[in-house]
């Protein structure tokens, strides 16, 4: 019988497609041209209305037995390529839990901003502000308004950066005042007292610039955080108490400290202040170099001259102020050796803080 033949050979066709579908869509393919709606086995089982009645049964019974050998076929096709196609997906994506992780490195503050910080917070909690101003500066805001005019020796106290202009000369500001990198930060100090009502507590903290060889007390650059109180009333032991309250905050409540007299231009009286040595206690150690005292900062009244030169009364107001080297004050405290130590950018040294 003809329609047998045809049977037998879409059946080998088909299976051999099967075989050869290289991927389950492939395989969709073959099953869609075989038993789909327009499919070579659907065509037949539809031609068989045309017929005998003796061969509608023995083509009906093939084409079933044909129909269910394909589709199991095509089954068992598909759950091999589906596993090969799993397999190449999971290859793909692999994911090898035995490399290690990807560190993520957290920053942290440098020590220097560390001791700014403290330094900010013990004078904020006592009712200080804290003022930035411009590292740039005029000699009338680093020098002249500080008592410090231009033949003044204490001019030569510290060597400064002067800012040039295209032609190599010092820049000037309207013509008469230097353009140069602060030394101090004390214009910011009177910047303030320029703009702002009084009563002032307040601290200036920031980079400061001098001509000066890196060794391992000195930088060309440093931070300074200098302090200035101003108001009615105000004396040396307003100094002293708050200066000593400042530095049992910063240092540990058991520390003392001593008040040596020293000369500043914007001070008069001025001291150099000293805190009792926190390697030996006092007693005298090679630290200290056996005096049982280290330098920490220096301060004194606000000269009244300086007060000329910002217009404030010295008859009804007074004020004292002082100045920190920041990173004198971070050696001491973490007993670093030298100051260019703190610049080094050596991870190893900067995360012991
Ligand atoms: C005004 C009036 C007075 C600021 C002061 C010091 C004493 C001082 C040094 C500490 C270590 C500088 O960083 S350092 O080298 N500073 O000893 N500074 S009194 O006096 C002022 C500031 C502003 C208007």
């Amino acid at each position: 019988m003809a329609v047998i033949e045809e049977l037998e050979a879409l059946k080998t066709k088909a299976l051999a497609a099967i075989e050869q579908a290289a991927d389950t869509s492939a395989l969709d393919a073959v099953r869609v041209s075989v038993l789909g709606k327009k499919g070579t086995l659907t065509a037949i089982l539809r031609g068989m209305k045309s017929l005998s009645p003796e061969e509608r049964p023995v083509v009906g019974k093939a084409s079933n037995a044909v129909r269910d050998l394909l589709e199991q076929a095509l089954e068992e096709r598909r759950t091999k390529l589906e596993a090969v196609e799993l397999e190449n997906q999971l290859e793909a994506g692999a994911l090898d839990i035995t490399l290690p992780g990807r560190t993520h490195n957290i920053g942290a503050r440098h020590l220097i901003t560390r001791i700014t910080d403290e330094i900010a917070e013990i004078f904020a909690g006592i009712g200080y502000h804290v003022v930035e101003g411009p590292e740039v500066e005029t000699d009338y805001y680093n020098f002249t308004a500080l008592n410090a005019p231009a033949d003044h020796p204490s001019r030569g106290m510290q060597d400064t950066f002067y800012v040039v202009d295209r032609s190599g000369e010092v820049a000037e500001v309207s013509g008469e005042s230097d353009v140069l990198l602060r030394t101090q930060t004390s214009g910011v100090q009177i910047h303030t007292m320029e703009t702002e009502d009084l009563p002032i507590y307040m601290i200036a903290p920031g980079k400061v610039y001098r001509r000066d060889v890196a060794d391992p007390s000195h930088l060309p650059q440093f931070n300074q955080c200098e302090g200035l109180v101003v108001d009615k009333g105000i004396t040396f032991g307003d100094l002293k108490g708050t200066l000593d309250y400042f530095c049992k905050a910063l240092f540990g409540p058991d520390r003392r400290t001593r008040f040596r007299p020293h000369y500043f231009p914007f001070t008069e009286p001025s001291a150099e202040v000293d805190v009792s040595c926190g390697i030996c206690g006092g007693e005298g150690c090679r630290f200290c170099k056996g005096t049982g005292w280290v330098e920490v900062l220096g301060c004194g009244m606000v000269d009244p001259n300086v007060f000329g030169y910002v217009d404030i009364d010295p008859e009804e107001y007074s004020g004292f102020a002082f100045g920190i080297g920041i990173e004198r004050v971070a050696c001491l405290k973490y007993d670093v050796p030298d100051l260019r130590l703190l610049l080094s950018g050596d991870m190893r040294f900067l995360r012991q803080f």
